[in-house]
Formats: C-alpha cells, structure tokens, sequence
C-alpha cells in the first residue's frame, strides 16, 4: 500500500482522532487523547497538519494563563514534529449558550459573546499561521420554522461573518474564511444547508471576497447530493478553499466515515477532481487534504491510528488509480468519442455575433434533428473503464 509523506498534505482534525466516541445513546467508549500525542502520532503517520477547534485543545472557559501554558505545550509538539497548522475553527455548538445558534441566535447577548469567542480565535488562527479559518454554523438553524425570522436570521449571519471578515482585512492577517454547509444535525434544519446555498450567501457578503468554502464529503450526501459536484462547482466559482474528507452512505444521520469507506465510486471521482482537476483545464484545487471522520465507536485507539492510516491510504489508492484512468490511451479516446472533450468549445464560435447564430440556418432549420438525437454518447463505457481503473483491473 501507498505510504503518505507530507507532500501529500493530509490534515486532520484534532476532534477527530481525539473523539472519545461519546453518541446520543451512550457513554464515551475511550479516554481522553493528549494532544501532544496527537500531533506526534499523526506525523508518525505521515500526517502534514494537525487542525482545531479552540475548545477541542484550550477545555471551555479556561482562564488566560492556562489556555497560554496549554498553547506553549502545543506548539512546542509542533516544532518537534515538524506538523504545521493549516486551519482552526472554533467551536459555537457545544456549550448550551449555543443551543440556539451563536450569529443568528434569537437572544443578542449570545450573538455578541459568539462574535467575540470567534474573533479571539481567529487572532489565535494568525498566531500559529494558520490560513483558513473554518467556520460551520452547526447550531445556526430551528427545530420549529415559527421560533426564528429567516430573513432577520440572514441579516444577522452575514452581520457576524462580514464582521469577521472585516476584522481580518483590518488586521492584515492572510487569513481566509471557509463556511461549511451542512443540512441538518445537531439542529432540524441548518441554515446554509448545502454548498449551493452557502455559495449564493457569499454573494451578498460586503467581503466575500476572502470567503469560500469547506464542503463536506458527507454533509453533502446526507442531502442526497454529488460532493464531486459541490466541490466542483465551488472550484468554479474561486471557492474551494478547504475541503472535510470523508465517507457516508447514504441519506442518514452524520456518518463521518473514513474517507472511501462510504460512497467509493463517488470517492474516486472526487480524487480525480482534487488531483487532475477538471479534463479541459480550469481552476484547480491547492488546499490541504483535511479529513474531518471519526473513528467508530467501537475502537480502541490502536482502531484510531489505524483508521487515521486509512484515511490516507484510501486517499492515496485512489489518487494513484485516478491518474491511471487519465493516462489510459482507451481512456483519452473514450473521453473524445463521449464528446467529454468537446464540452470546453464555447458554443458561439470565435468572433461570432448572435446575429451569425440565428441567421445560420445549419444550427436549426436545416439540423437534422433525428440523426443527432441517436448520436449515442457512450457514456457507460468511458465510466466501465473508470470502473476498471477503480479495481485495478487496467
Ligand atoms: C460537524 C462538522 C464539524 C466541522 C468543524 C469545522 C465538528 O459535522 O463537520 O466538526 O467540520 O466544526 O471544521
Ligand atoms: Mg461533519
Ligand atoms: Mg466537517
Ligand atoms: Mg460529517
């Protein structure tokens, strides 16, 4: 099996390996993980970057000085190791003051202290260096459509993230927002559902200009949506800042699978989008490779490092099978006879008015509609060969 090196840029979260797998119906199933073990054992691994939530490494409402000796232990872990910080986000759904949202909560008083909690982190985000400040609005959302005014809600979440983003600009940190969609869990319904939605927000932001995304493999799925497609068209739009790789099958509660141990084909696409980017060229994707799973409830923390492993490793399979599908001569010309290729020709030719088009009586009056109809695309062939790249039996 593939062996990952930091090149590979793998991240993950320190809630992730650190989750003590704790769930609605029962206790935590391991003990606490230090997180200086963490960030050695993930660059044992291979491992680049180490992310967080403010809570998941300085415990809710620790005073100055300890969230400053816990903060020099940190970075002291890093240096030996070499792992950098790629990302930090803080943590607004835990603590009960958020049981109704932090930016978009109905009570102000929790609105203020959110936005404050939020941007003592993101000095902290520039501090260790840090470029993308991730934020998910887990609890930014309603049971019950009457208990919250949507278009207030909207007001106030693009208040809270324009603030933010404003304050980064003010202080010149290169630091760029990510928001993560997700349709539901913790609350009902989370506003910012999915990466359309959050990327049609970002529209009407004052400085959307350092906001984009960090879509989630499973967030998205849990919709019932392609991720290969969410993450495709926020690459589109200059938005794939960060991305949360993962596995879910099917519409269900959150999964967070190893990546590739969910939906595999649309995994193996989605590392062909990362690694290849689009077939006809077209922005590409530079960001780390962050995985934000958890590893079941039913290891022990040797299950842990060895789903950690996995994560990397399904990354890296796939990443070697997704080049060998583009390399395949059969595949080059399948592409071709699937018209997969003819997709990058603008539909107007050079230079040609709508004048040219609708006078040109070749494109209509005189198309043989019929003939061009049958034209078959050979769709299922060009994927059967991805299939066999897949299995590795090209
Ligand atoms: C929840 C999530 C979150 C976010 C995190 C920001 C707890 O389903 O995915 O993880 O990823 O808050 O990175
Ligand atoms: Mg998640
Ligand atoms: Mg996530
Ligand atoms: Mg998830």
């Amino acid at each position: 099996a593939p062996v990952p090196t930091r090149d590979d840029h793998f991240s993950f979260g320190l809630w992730t390996i650190g989750w003590q797998a704790q769930d609605q119906f029962g206790a935590a199933s391991r003990g606490p993980l230090d997180p200086v073990e963490a960030v050695h054992k993930l660059a044992e691994l291979g491992a680049w970057g180490i992310t967080f939530h403010d809570d998941d490494l300085v415990p809710f409402g620790s005073d100055d000085d300890t969230r400053s000796s816990i903060l020099a232990t940190f970075r002291a872990a890093l240096d030996d190791t070499g792992l950098v910080v790629p990302m930090i986000t803080t943590n607004t759904f835990s603590h009960p003051i958020f049981k109704d949202g932090a930016f978009t909560a109905n009570d102000r008083d929790v609105r203020r202290y959110g936005l404050r909690k939020v941007l003592r982190n993101v000095d902290l985000a520039a501090e260790l260096g840090a470029r993308t400040f991730v934020m998910w609005g887990g609890r930014e959302g309603s049971e019950y459509d009457a208990s919250k005014d949507l278009n207030a809600a909207y007001d106030r979440y693009r208040e809270g993230i324009d603030t933010v983003a404003g304050y980064i600009k003010d202080q010149g940190y290169e630091l760029r927002i990510a928001l993560e969609p997700k349709p539901n869990e913790p609350r009902g319904d989370i506003l910012l559902p999915t990466v359309g939605h959050a990327l049609a927000f970002i529209a009407e932001l004052e400085h959307g200009d350092i906001v984009g995304l960090n879509p989630e493999t499973g967030h998205e799925q849990m919709a019932g949506l392609n991720f290969t497609h969410g993450i495709a068209q926020a690459l589109w739009a200059g938005k794939l800042f960060h991305v949360d790789l993962n596995g879910q099958r099917s519409i269900k509660f959150d999964q967070d699978l190893v990546f590739g141990h969910g939906d595999l084909i649309s995994a193996f696409f989605t590392v062909d989008l990362l690694e290849n980017g689009f077939p006809g060229g077209g922005p590409r994707y530079e960001g780390p490779r962050h995985f934000d799973y958890k590893p079941s409830r039913t290891e022990g923390y040797d299950g842990v490092w060895a789903s950690a492993a996995a994560n990397m490793e399904m990354y890296l399979l796939l990443k070697e099978r997704a080049e060998a599908f583009r390399a395949d001569p059969e595949v080059i010309e399948a592409l071709e006879a699937s018209k997969v290729t003819e997709l990058a020709q603008p539909t107007l030719g050079e230079g040609e008015s709508l004048t040219d088009l609708l006078s040109d009586r070749s494109t209509f009056e005189e198309l043989d509609v019929e003939a061009v109809a049958k034209r078959s695309s050979a769709f299922v062939h060009l994927n059967q060969l991805a299939m066999r790249h897949l299995l590795g039996a090209s």
